[in-house]
């Protein structure tokens, strides 16, 4: 039987989605499970039968062939066209390969039918790098419930996940809890509306939620991704302020440098240049930045937090002089930025930045998409740093990243304020269809109970200072020009190739590869945020393999 929980939104003490929903009950039969025929994925093929063995995967980007090179006859076994620019992620009909084109993002290759994609080749040796032109290929075979869980690749030789994923497998792959929680779920209620109603593990899971942050008495709203939750807790911002009476309190600012997802609102707050120029006709207005602070004249290779910069946030003060409190609805910040390189917060620059707040009524959001649920070996950055927001967006390591879920924190008054208008009314207009979706929630309390049992977060946090030393041990070598760390995260910097931005750390990825590592590059820095369930030797093996990696990629 599906059972869907009626809950009046008003009731409810830390809710899920549907927190700012109220109406009635929802019941019904659960449907039987698919049969094996309809989830079978379809037979691939190809002209020539390719025979077994390692193979490359070149892709031509002026025709958009991908070519399969059989390594050990060194010929074309297969011509696949994939269309023009074939960049993107691709998972073969069985579900076991990956195409990654490393320069490109995760757009899908356009007109690429999987029965063209060639067989996975679970023989192979297995990863094929080629550099044409720009764009390359990699591929990468997911081990699935490999019992290190730590490796994203192939039979043999094995790919150290140096980044959990994108910041978000703390408990490397496929996890077996998470896993069979999330088939039983699949199998008891596989879908529920969060809109006026909600599932009870959702109501459970955001209890669960603001008990490990230490905020009991918060409420959280559920949505799919980091940018969601972002997207989402400006809206809650610039309502709030409207629903107390304060509505020219419009204004966002962001930071330099910061990065805040892709939605509409992220981008406009966020401050990584790529991810703006495109796009300056969709920015919301109303926005203004305040300086990053990162300064390598002054603190490069600080361990942890610098000493120097904590004067930077008192911009914040000029940006109220210059706008007006009264016109500024919230600062959004990430406590520690994650995507731009671990750029770390001076000492005392997160507890001005909230002081400046307070004083002028400004709520402060932080994005703890990647520092929450262990990063920092606290359960958010919040608690690291001693220093509370009004509201935080979480999402990634929420489930171990296995199913889309994302969600914002909000005090308790900020949710009382929506709470205003006659029982049977919908308080907040906004909401998604996959809000709370019990196969998201059921990860969730897997992966929260894995990290209680496994006493994870500590673990994180003993793992801190084992990653600093190890990695501060790379000052000296060729390329670096800065090493930066905080909790279980690291970016080592490097002097770029000149007229090349970006290619010195491609090379050094690439070099990384042939070490078995799977390390973050973007921009001319390197990042490593290795799985909680990370020994103290595999991340000195990680550092290791790095160090002969900078050596052999020449200046
Ligand atoms: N906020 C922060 C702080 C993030 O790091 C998002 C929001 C957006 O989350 P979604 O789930 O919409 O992607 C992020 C995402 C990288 C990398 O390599 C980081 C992210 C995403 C992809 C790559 O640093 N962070």
């Amino acid at each position: 039987m599906l059972r869907v929980r009626a809950t009046s939104a008003r009731v409810a003490r830390a809710s899920g989605a549907a927190l700012f929903f109220t109406l009635a009950a929802c019941s019904g039969a659960s449907r039987p499970a698919p049969s094996p025929e309809a989830s079978a994925a379809p037979a691939t093929t190809l002209a020539p039968a390719a025979p077994a063995g390692p193979r490359l995967y070149v892709t031509n980007e002026r025709s958009g062939d991908l070519s399969v090179i059989d390594l050990a006859s060194k010929t074309v076994v297969a011509t696949v066209p994939l269309g023009k620019r074939p960049r993107g992620v691709r998972v073969s009909p069985d579900g076991t390969v990956l195409y990654v084109a490393l320069s490109g993002s995760p757009f899908a290759p356009p007109g690429v039918d999987e029965k063209t994609l060639p067989p996975p080749d679970r023989s192979a040796d297995g990863i094929g790098v080629v550099d044409v032109r720009a764009l390359k290929l990699l591929r990468v075979m997911p081990v699935g419930t490999d019992p290190e869980q730590l490796a994203l690749s192939k039979d043999g030789r094995r790919l150290f996940d140096c980044l959990s994923g994108l910041w978000c497998s703390p408990l490397g792959h496929s996890h077996p809890k998470v896993v069979a929680a999330i088939r039983k779920q699949v199998d008891t209620l596989d879908y529920a509306p969060a809109f006026q109603m909600g599932h009870e593990p959702a109501f459970q899971l955001a209890t669960r939620i603001v008990e490990l942050a230490g905020r009991p008495n918060d409420r959280v709203f559920f949505v799919n991704s980091g940018s969601e939750a972002v997207d989402t807790a400006l809206k809650i911002a610039v309502a709030y302020h409207r629903m107390r009476g304060e509505a020219s309190r419009t204004r966002i600012i962001g930071r330099e440098r910061g990065y805040h997802g892709v939605g509409l609102g992220g981008i406009s707050i966020g401050g990584m240049v790529a991810n703006r120029k495109m796009f300056a006709p969709l920015m919301i207005p109303g926005v203004d930045h305040l300086p990053h602070t990162w300064n390598p004249a002054e603190m490069a290779y600080s361990r942890g937090q610098p000493t120097w910069g904590a004067h930077l946030a008192e911009e914040l003060e000029r940006l109220v002089a210059l706008h007006d409190a009264s016109t500024i609805a919230a600062v959004i910040i990430e406590p520690m930025q994650g995507s731009t390189g671990v750029v770390v917060p001076p000492r005392g620059y997160l507890e001005r930045i909230r002081e400046i707040c307070t004083k002028h009524g400004i709520l402060l959001i932080f994005d703890e998409v990647i520092t929450g649920f262990g990063r920092l070996g606290a359960p958010f950055a919040a608690n690291y740093f001693n220093v509370q927001p009004d509201l935080t967006t979480f999402a990634k390591a929420v489930n171990n990243a296995s199913v889309p879920l994302g969600g914002v924190i909000a005090r308790d008054d900020i949710y009382q304020a929506f709470m205003t208008g006659p029982a049977h009314a919908i308080e907040f207009f906004h909401g998604y269809t996959y809000s709370a979706h019990p196969l998201a929630v059921a990860a969730a309390h897997a992966t929260l109970d894995v990290l209680a049992e496994e006493r994870l977060i500590e673990r994180a946090a003993e793992l801190a200072p084992v990653l600093e030393k190890a990695v501060h041990s790379l000052k000296g070598e060729p390329h670096v020009t800065d090493i930066r760390n905080l909790g279980l995260a690291a970016a080592i910097e490097l002097a770029p190739v000149s007229g090349q931005p970006g290619l010195k750390a491609v090379k050094v990825f690439e070099r990384a590869l042939d070490e078995g590592l799977l390390v973050r590059f973007g921009g001319e820095c390197l990042a490593v945020a290795p799985p909680f369930v990370s020994t103290a030797e595999e991340i000195g093996s990680m550092i290791e393999g790095l160090r002969r990696a900078l050596r052999a990629v020449p200046a």
